[in-house]
């Protein structure tokens, strides 16, 4: 059985998308990240960067002991390697699809991140328009930027890695189809074959499947206190505030 601590964001999407696309049982275990649980000791012992999605396999690919992974580059690597499916064995054709899982891992997931940070919530955390210009300009800037890459890699092929549906795809989706959301729904007229891939993979039944799993609950409506907090624990992270946190972690990792 898989235990994955879950919330539903673009980052946990991959690997409920996955776990379905594989037909793998799995027991979803909700990491609250705006009530602050990923930095419950327990959870920063599977997780010490205090990020979902993490995984614990209790039935481990060679056996043995469970085992734990955290980061969604490697979670959607290992159950494609447990599985066998979604990730060709010959080095050529891996390599390709390992290329685009680090691009999605390395380039498209921090930009739309920073750029959804100074674009959307910007604005509840500072009252100086000023402050925000410089960032949102940077980082929609590199989302068009690596709109026109996956468009042009789309224009050529059916998939991102060739011709073969895979864990490149898998890892990419859930961050693309929010791009119409995060520059304008206009947009989409500028990059077609992006456009047209994000369709085609959405009516896989696996991924609608996957990107549902828990829509329930990030949807409760917050009190304007609870909206505070939340943004008090989201974006105020410094080593000085986690310090006590992964110091309960080490603690529970040596017992
Ligand atoms: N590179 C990580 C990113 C994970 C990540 O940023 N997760 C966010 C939600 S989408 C999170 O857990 N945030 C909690 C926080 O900011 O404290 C991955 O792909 O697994």
């Amino acid at each position: 059985m898989i235990d994955v601590h879950y919330w539903p964001t673009p980052n946990g999407w991959k690997v409920t998308i996955m776990l379905e696309e594989c037909g793998l049982d799995y027991n979803i275990i909700p990491v609250d990240i705006g009530g602050g649980d990923q930095f419950k000791p327990e959870f920063l012992a599977i997780s010490p960067n205090n990020r979902m999605p993490a995984i614990v396999d209790t039935d481990p690919t060679g056996g043995g002991d469970p085992i734990t992974i955290f980061e969604s580059g490697a979670i959607l690597e290992y159950l494609a390697e447990k599985t066998g499916k979604f990730m060709p064995s010959n080095p050529r054709d891996r390599f390709k699809v390992l290329q685009w899982l680090h691009w999605q891992m390395a380039n498209l997931g921090p930009m739309m991140g920073n750029a959804n940070h100074f674009k959307n919530y910007g604005k509840n955390l500072t009252s100086d328009p000023k402050q925000l210009e410089y960032g949102t300009k940077r980082f929609v800037g590199e989302v068009d930027r690596l709109s026109g890459v996956m468009d042009a890699q789309l224009a050529a092929n059916e998939y991102l890695a060739g011709s073969e549906y895979s864990i490149a795809d898998i890892i990419t989706w859930p961050w693309a189809m929010l791009i119409g959301r995060l520059i304008d729904e206009a947009s989409w007229e500028t990059y077609p074959n992006l456009k047209r891939w994000v369709d085609q993979v959405r009516e896989r039944p696996a991924v609608e499947k996957g990107f549902r799993i828990g829509r329930d609950l990030g949807e409760r409506e917050l009190t304007e206190e609870e909206e505070k907090s939340r943004r008090e624990l989201l974006f105020n992270q410094t080593n000085e505030k986690v310090r006590h946190a992964r110091e309960e972690a080490a603690k529970l990792a040596k017992a």
